[in-house]
């Protein structure tokens, strides 16, 4: 797993690898509003926490676009799972945009409502939804930003090379 930042003050991350494997108070789950389970880093966190997650999220029901609940992380080296829902990608003119933040805040909200201290997020909506990376990684940026007070480490988690590419383009103009 490689870890790269040059702002050593930021308690931001970007991290290439396998989300269930972070040793973190909160993962940050990519799921549906169903919360039913799917492919993609869903599928894998599932797997990996055990079938006790699974019973949760069908006891809590559905959660809308936008938004997140909490749930026990099972099996994982965390202490909370926290479900956050994407927007499917429309086109740009669905609220796509304003439906991302929401999902990246409102999963913040709740790990600071916790007491959560470090948190991992995948990227949110870029895979079977189909949000654009960059535009993505902004947002998500963003928001770790805002929330940077509130937490000793914010990672987040990249699936390949080129998805640590743009996140670290992103955060290195930022640095100017
Ligand atoms: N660790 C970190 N990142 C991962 C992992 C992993 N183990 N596996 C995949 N990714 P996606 P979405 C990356 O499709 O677009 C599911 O079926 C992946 O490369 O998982 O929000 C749900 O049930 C991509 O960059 O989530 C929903 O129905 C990112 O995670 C739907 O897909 C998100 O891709 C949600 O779609």
């Amino acid at each position: 797993m490689q870890i790269k930042n040059k702002k050593s003050s930021s308690p931001i991350r970007i991290v290439r690898g396998d989300i269930t494997i972070m040793e973190v108070d909160a993962v940050v789950n990519a799921a549906n509003s169903q919360l039913k389970g799917g492919g993609g880093v869903d599928g894998a966190i599932h797997r990996a926490a055990g079938p006790g997650v699974m019973e949760e999220c069908r006891g809590i029901g559905k959660c809308p676009t936008g938004k997140a609940v909490v749930t026990n992380a099972g099996s994982l080296k965390a202490k909370k799972i926290i479900h956050a829902v994407g927007p499917v990608w429309r086109g740009g003119n669905a609220n796509e945009e304003t439906l991302l933040r929401s999902a990246y805040e409102t999963s913040f909200e709740a790990a600071v409502r916790l007491g959560l201290k470090t948190i991992a997020f995948p990227a949110i909506g870029t895979g079977v939804y189909g949000y654009p990376k960059e535009a993505a990684a902004r947002i998500a940026l963003a928001a770790g930003n805002k929330y940077a007070p509130h937490f000793d480490r914010i990672y987040f988690v990249c699936f390949s090379d080129p998805d640590v590419a743009v996140y670290e383009s992103l955060l290195n103009q930022a640095d100017g």
